[in-house]
């Protein structure tokens, strides 16, 4: 080891690296341990965003931006400390597979409809009366509900209620931007003009797990949304049995055509963690973010304690252990999203538990989030 140290920092190597370097050539020789660690080493760091400082500043924004002025939509996304300022396109993800934000449409106000090669999902997490359109539907939204928009549907949003509407977006973003995948469109219309009836496809599937049998042939979307009261239902029947010991009560959002995840590289889940649960620590390769939906408690991400409350957001990054409790006498509802179907893809699932200690990790620091001035 030693021996390696001495010719890492011997001057003839180091020259070496230097002199090649303005031919935009690299030695492997520095490079291996950093381009491939023994374990994931993600570059995203766990954090933890206040609803109070989303809300508020989301509410600042309206001044802002309005739609007249472009820029398509009113949305905040999460920059994970660990990756901003690193790209040279100044923006980062939630994580290093998946961008999140907060949008915030006003009455009276309309995104304009476009597609893209991202794929995207939508979690309402405040308000009601506003609506996006996808595949010609307009699918109104109300608290709880889960929406997914798939790569390559037009989409755009409009607000025919009268409250400010707030919900989660959520897009494979920077793994499209890694890969070189981006393409975008803008709708000729401007905002496309529905051609099917409201909230077509949850009728359509109002009673779950039934599933018209015009869609027996695999659709991308067959389901555009979710409804919070099945997702609910689901929890509830789940509940009657053993928690999972790491998840609690944890469901799924998948597509009733293909039994596969909604949305084809972001898996989404709602998940009830029973009051006072003590959920185990264990660590997996792919990576989540979580929003809280209902309810407080607090999780345990490398030694690390996130305390967390109603509408906060959190992300577990790559390979962190994490463990999560719901302590406040009542259950807590979280929403969440993980880069798997992308991990599944290319073959690198793993998961271990957490055996020290009984399972519990050792509590080394509390986070101090951020709060709005
Ligand atoms: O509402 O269609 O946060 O296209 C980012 C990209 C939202 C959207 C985002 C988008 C949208």
């Amino acid at each position: 080891m030693a021996e390696a140290l001495d010719f890492f920092q011997s001057k003839e190597v180091q020259e070496f690296g230097q002199e090649i370097a303005r031919y935009h050539l690299g030695p492997l020789w520095h490079a291996i341990p950093e381009l491939m660690p023994q374990q994931p080493k993600p570059q995203a760091i766990p954090y933890l965003w206040k609803w109070e400082t989303i809300h508020k500043k989301l509410t600042e924004a309206t001044s802002i931006f309005t739609p007249a002025r472009g820029g398509e939509r009113r949305a905040i996304y999460f920059q994970n400390p660990g990756l901003a300022g690193r790209e040279p396109w100044g923006w980062a993800g939630a994580t290093q597979t998946l961008y999140a934000a907060v949008q915030l449409i006003l009455p009276g106000e309309t995104a304009p409809s476009h597609r893209h090669t991202q794929s995207a999902l939508r979690f309402v997490t405040q308000g009601k009366g506003a609506c996006t359109i996808v595949q010609g539907e307009r699918l109104f939204m109300e608290e709880g509900d889960f929406l997914t928009t798939p790569k390559g549907l037009w989409h755009g949003h409009t607000h025919p209620g009268e409250a400010p509407m707030f919900w989660m977006d959520v897009l494979d973003i920077p793994t499209l931007y890694a890969i070189g995948g981006t393409f975008f469109e803008p709708h000729p219309d401007g905002l496309e003009a529905p051609v099917l009836p409201d909230n077509f496809s949850a009728h359509r599937y109002e009673g779950g797990m039934l599933r018209p049998i015009a869609d027996r042939q695999p659709q991308v979307a067959p389901l555009g949304s979710y409804k919070w009261a099945q997702t609910l239902a689901a929890l509830d029947g789940l509940s009657r049995f053993e928690p999972d010991p790491f998840d609690g009560y944890a469901v799924e959002y998948i597509n009733p055509s293909t039994g596969k995840t909604a949305n084809p590289t972001i898996a989404a889940w709602m998940q009830r963690l029973p009051a006072g649960f003590p959920s185990k620590a264990h660590r997996h390769s792919h990576s989540v973010i979580y929003h809280v939906y209902n309810g407080s408690g607090y999780s345990v991400i490398d030694g690390v304690r996130f305390d967390w409350s109603e509408g906060d957001f959190f992300v577990i990054p790559n390979w962190a252990v994490h463990e999560h409790v719901a302590d406040s006498g009542e259950d807590a509802y979280l929403f969440s999203v993980n880069d798997l179907p992308i991990m599944e893809r290319f073959d690198v699932c793993r998961e271990a538990n957490f055996e020290q200690n009984g399972g519990h990790q050792v509590v080394v620091r509390e986070f101090a989030a951020l709060l709005p001035k």
